[in-house]
């Protein structure tokens, strides 16, 4: 085996649970943003499914942890849905979701798959919401007290926790550029919201150490390396470095070193948009850094010193700072519009084994969308993706040099198991290592790529 990984490597994939369980008559599951919006709103969404099905994981669960052994997971992430387990204000449980949670943990241990949890992944509750969500802090509070109750109800099953996934995203498509709910455009309530996303992440990772919890607790971010376009050139540097603070730095030095970059400090004070920032909140922040940082891979940025003017009748943008650069000759992802540059997940890897302590961390997510990915299946019903082999491979071998030059990475999660519902973009891209053929009763089938790692997952590797 040319590309061996450590013993224990974590071979597996990551999904979320509003993208894949769907909502069912009796399952007591409140709404979410997502569900709400869908509804209010359908011209917003690419249409063919919606999460009220999503992948109807809650009702396939047994057999799609059959196929995630056939494929060769030792590992899955899954989500808890905020809104199924306390479906409205009272803030009851439902019982009906604990559960379904705890023999989807069942099913996932007697499989021997291990399950990584994350407590929220996009989906805010309804009521919730409906007072401002993460604009509130009355929402941190509400988090912390249900991140309690996921670490005793599950706490025994789960060894591996994660306070949020991608919290940078829900201040991008939520209040500066319009692809979740509420769509704001409002770099104040931007910066608010991702205050106090941050802000519950530590009170969490707090309260479950009070709790004595035996395991691990991180978070899972999505890293965008910054690339500056002419590296000698200290505008176009600075423009990388600011870029690199605002989209990465802004939760992964809270999180690992307890406090939050300078740059970003000094942008947010000369806008005059700082926080509502509590007494304590900051030694909260300092004193409760996670235990293991997920790592979601997709695309670089590439950065330019800013040539095109700002419009400063709106409100203020990150983009005020920096123009995207669109690099001559860069491969792209023509499904889904995404740079595709392998060695970005060797670079993050250096950077957090030289920048942030080298904490243990694993690639939680990193994968291809493609569309129409139907007309790649041959005559024996299987779906022929050697280009998500070839994606995955290529990644998987930057990952391998890294570890051999020292990065603590300890596993490689593809987003994702089985095709799933994505957000407004529903069913459009594909990404699993399983089919999902959702106009013939949701049928699954394994596809090439599927195979393949069930191999390299025996083998701890590939040549
Ligand atoms: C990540 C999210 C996932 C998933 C994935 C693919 O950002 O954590 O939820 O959706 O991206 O992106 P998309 O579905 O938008 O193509």
């Amino acid at each position: 085996v040319t590309y061996k990984f450590p013993d224990n490597f974590w071979w597996g994939s990551a999904a979320s649970g509003p993208q894949t369980e769907g909502t069912y008559d009796g399952d007591g599951k409140g709404e979410s943003i997502w569900d709400y919006w869908y509804k209010k709103m359908p011209d917003k969404f690419f249409d063919e499914v919606g999460p009220a099905d999503a992948s109807r994981f809650y009702h396939t669960y047994k057999e799609d942890i059959q196929l995630m052994k056939a494929t060769g997971h030792n590992s899955y992430r899954h989500s808890i849905q905020w809104s199924r387990l306390i479906p409205d204000a009272t803030g009851a449980i439902n019982q009906t979701a604990v559960a379904y949670y705890n023999d989807l943990l069942d099913e996932l241990l007697a499989n021997d798959i291990e399950p990584f949890m994350n407590l929220y992944h996009f989906d805010m509750p309804m009521y919730l919401q409906e007072k401002g969500g993460w604009l509130n802090r009355a929402t941190v509070d509400a988090y912390v007290s249900y991140a309690r109750t996921c670490f005793e109800l599950f706490g025994g099953k789960v060894k591996k926790w994660f306070t949020h996934n991608e919290p940078i995203v829900p201040v991008e498509g939520g209040y500066l550029y319009q692809f979740h709910y509420p769509c704001e455009v409002n770099m104040k309530h931007a910066v608010q919201v991702g205050y106090h996303e941050m802000l519950a992440s530590a009170k969490a990772v707090q309260a479950y150490r009070e709790m004595g919890q035996d395991g691990q607790i991180g978070i899972i971010l999505n890293l965008t390396p910054s690339y500056p376009r002419d590296e000698h050139n200290p505008e176009d540097i600075k423009a990388s470095v600011l870029a690199d603070a605002i989209f990465n730095r802004s939760f992964l030095d809270p999180s690992i070193k307890g406090e939050y970059p300078p740059e970003l400090v000094a942008l947010v004070k000369e806008l005059g948009i700082l926080p509502d920032i509590h007494d304590n909140d900051l030694a909260v922040i300092r004193d409760n850094t996670i235990d293991l940082l997920g790592i979601n891979y997709y695309q670089p940025r590439r950065v330019k010193a800013k040539e095109t003017p700002v419009d400063r009748e709106r409100s203020p943008m990150p983009d005020d700072y920096f123009d995207n650069y669109e690099m001559p000759g860069r491969k792209m992802n023509p499904h889904r519009g995404w740079e595709i540059y392998e060695k970005g997940i060797y670079d993050i890897l250096i950077n957090v084994r030289d920048n942030y302590g080298n904490i243990p961390c694993f690639i939680s997510e990193n994968g291809m969308g493609v569309e129409g990915e139907e007309k790649f299946r041959n005559a024996d019903g299987v779906i022929e993706d050697d280009y998500r082999i070839e994606f995955v491979r290529d990644h998987l071998k930057y990952v391998h040099q890294a570890i051999q030059e020292g990065a603590n990475c300890l596993g490689y999660h593809m987003w994702t198991c089985m095709d799933n519902w994505s957000w407004t973009n529903a069913y459009k891209n594909r990404y699993g290592f399983i089919s999902v053929d959702i106009h013939n009763q949701w049928q699954r089938s394994i596809k090439n790529s599927g195979r393949w790692f069930k191999q390299v997952s025996d083998n701890n590797g590939f040549n």
